[in-house]
């Protein structure tokens, strides 16, 4: 197996202030961006999590969360999320919700209002609307047109076309406490019930308070039979830095399944209890984003 086809950053950086919000993609920043005027505002970290997924979620552009995403095979929107808070490990989550538009806020009641930690279908959507969330078509016309093309064709979505942008964003809070959230649209043209990794604590995401937190993103079946995230925690736990955690992941990961590495198309983001930050891919150079006072940008694993 080659270790060159993993990308990665040769160190991991540290955030010289605080609170630090790391995520997933270009389009991380604005929801950094959101969660840190949350922070600044005087919402918990944990708000500020939420905050920053509800503006990806609201993004109708972005294909691949919340509203605007695109849908399974019948062309009904399924969305998945979770929500993680470092204190007491507390974990609520969404599989699979229908007509909500914004599922990491359903995730974080589940987390708090209920004694549970996973609603799905149904269930999930008959809570959320009971929890007062509004019901709306999440399929937009744009979307329609293409899952009918795609329908049309009966063309076999493959993995890596544009078709998985998943937001997972972790934070850390002035006083070391973490918390961290993930939501997706789920792989386009999914068979219906399909739920990846996003919502299944320890997959899409894990959030330990006494180590750090990491996310995933990418085609879930290659992350939660290995509970990615939760994995990359437990090497950082070891001492590895959050870059080299997430490299030694997705190592391990290809090392378990046999396929070449390039074929597993997986990326995760870490975030440490001292602040430093870092991703890996299996493509080209995965884009995630860093926001802390003072400090916005995206880089490249
Ligand atoms: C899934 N992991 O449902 C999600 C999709 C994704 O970036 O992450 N896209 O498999």
């Amino acid at each position: 197996m080659s270790r060159t086809l993993i990308h990665s950053q040769s160190h991991s950086q540290v955030a010289t202030e605080r609170p630090v919000f790391v995520s997933t993609w270009n389009f991380g920043k604005p929801a950094n961006e959101a969660s840190l005027r949350k922070y600044q505002g005087g919402g918990s970290i944990l708000d500020a999590v939420e905050e920053g997924i509800r503006l990806t979620e609201a993004d109708k552009s972005n294909a691949s969360v919340g509203d605007g995403g695109k849908p399974n095979a019948e062309g009904k929107v399924q969305l998945d999320a979770c929500i993680m808070h470092g204190p007491g490990t507390k974990a609520g989550s969404v599989g699979g919700i229908e007509d909500i538009a914004h599922p990491i806020s359903v995730a974080r009641a589940v987390m708090e209002k209920t004694p549970h930690v996973m609603l799905v279908g149904q269930g999930a959507k008959k809570f959320a609307l009971e929890q007062g969330f509004a019901s709306e078509n999440l399929l937009t016309a744009k979307q329609r047109k293409e899952w009918r093309a795609w329908r049309r064709e009966k063309r076999k979505m493959e993995a890596g076309e544009n078709n998985h942008d998943t937001i997972a964003l972790v934070g850390i809070a002035a006083d070391g406490t973490l918390a961290g959230g993930c939501s997706t649209s789920g792989l386009a043209y999914k068979m219906p019930g399909r739920v990846g990794d996003s919502p299944i604590i320890g997959s899409g995401l894990y959030v330990d308070n006494e180590i750090g937190a990491a996310g995933a993103t990418g085609v879930g079946e290659n992350v939660m039979r290995f509970c990615g995230s939760f994995m990359v925690v437990e090497y950082m736990r070891q001492g590895l830095s959050p870059e080299e955690a997430c490299a030694e992941t997705i190592r391990r990961i290809a090392r378990l399944d046999g396929r070449p590495i390039e074929d597993l198309h997986i990326n995760f983001i870490a975030l440490n209890k001292k602040g430093q930050f870092g991703a890996a891919g299996t493509g080209n150079g995965f884009p995630y984003a860093v926001t802390y006072p003072g400090f916005s940008d995206i880089l490249q694993s």
